[in-house]
């Protein structure tokens, strides 16, 4: 289903630069003759990420029966995952197999990544690594938590390059069940509100269609920015009749 959205999203938008795959390697491994490759559009970062992956043996596409994955963040005093996928054949290249994972925090001083993977092998053997990633900390991706200490996850998963004229404004939202269960929340409702301050205490919003819940954790809404520069968007959501505190997205709009 994530991959469907994805694939909507990029015929929509025929302003958005990377509609193509166009990959860049984020690092791979090779453990007993299996080589793992992992790509990705930009540098990870903390919110939604399309993972591209290749195995490989002796240098060409490995038959494999299967081959999945757990993203995993230590951070010494205890380790938890993130809301993620799992790997299936991408729908723009089938060479890859292709997932999602929504990083929740950035690696640094707190912590660090890795992606565990196993493979299946056509004998039913299985080989298990880990791959250590790099999660750059982003702007499109935040938190807020409810009185009784619920967590939900908010990412801005489109447009990655805000650009003035028409966007797909689509947001997914995770909350978290335990250290390893971030199920995504499917009924919840946004109220979004976009503004530019124009400094001297004035300023403006623009024409815009609130986010609707699509499934899977996606809410897809529309957005005209009528100037580029500095927007800010607030998010607030209701979810199991409970209204959270607000959070913030401030970003740049580039001219179109
Ligand atoms: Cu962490």
């Amino acid at each position: 289903m994530a991959v469907l959205v994805f694939a909507a999203i990029s015929c929509d938008s025929n302003n958005n630069a990377d509609s193509d795959l166009e990959l860049i390697p984020v690092n791979s491994v090779t453990v007993n003759g299996y080589t793992v490759s992992l790509h990705a559009q930009t540098e990870l970062e903390t919110g939604a990420n399309h993972l591209y992956w290749e195995i490989e043996e002796d240098g060409k596409t490995a038959d494999i029966q299967s081959f999945t994955i757990t993203p995993m963040m230590d951070m010494g005093q205890m380790m938890h995952s993130t809301p993620f996928n799992q790997p299936v054949t991408s729908e723009e290249d089938e060479d890859y197999l292709e997932n999602m994972a929504v990083f929740i925090m950035p690696s640094g001083e707190m912590g660090s990544w890795s992606i565990t993977f196993e493979i299946t092998k056509m004998d039913g053997e299985t080989v298990s690594g880990e791959l250590p990633v790099e999660i750059a900390s982003s702007w499109k991706f935040t938190s807020t938590r409810s009185e009784n200490d619920k967590v939900y996850y908010i990412s801005w998963y489109s447009p990655r390059k805000p650009v003035s004229g028409n966007n797909e404004l689509v947001f997914l939202i995770h909350t978290r069940t335990g250290m390893m269960n971030f199920p995504a929340v499917e009924n919840a409702e946004l109220s979004v509100y976009p503004y530019m301050d124009m400094g001297g205490g004035s300023g403006h919003s623009t024409d815009y269609t609130t986010p609707v819940a699509m499934g899977d954790g996606f809410y897809e809404g529309e957005i005209n920015y009528s100037m580029s520069g500095v927007w800010t968007t607030s998010v607030e959501l209701i979810a199991e009749n409970d209204t959270l505190p607000e959070v913030m997205f401030e970003y740049s709009v580039q001219a179109k």
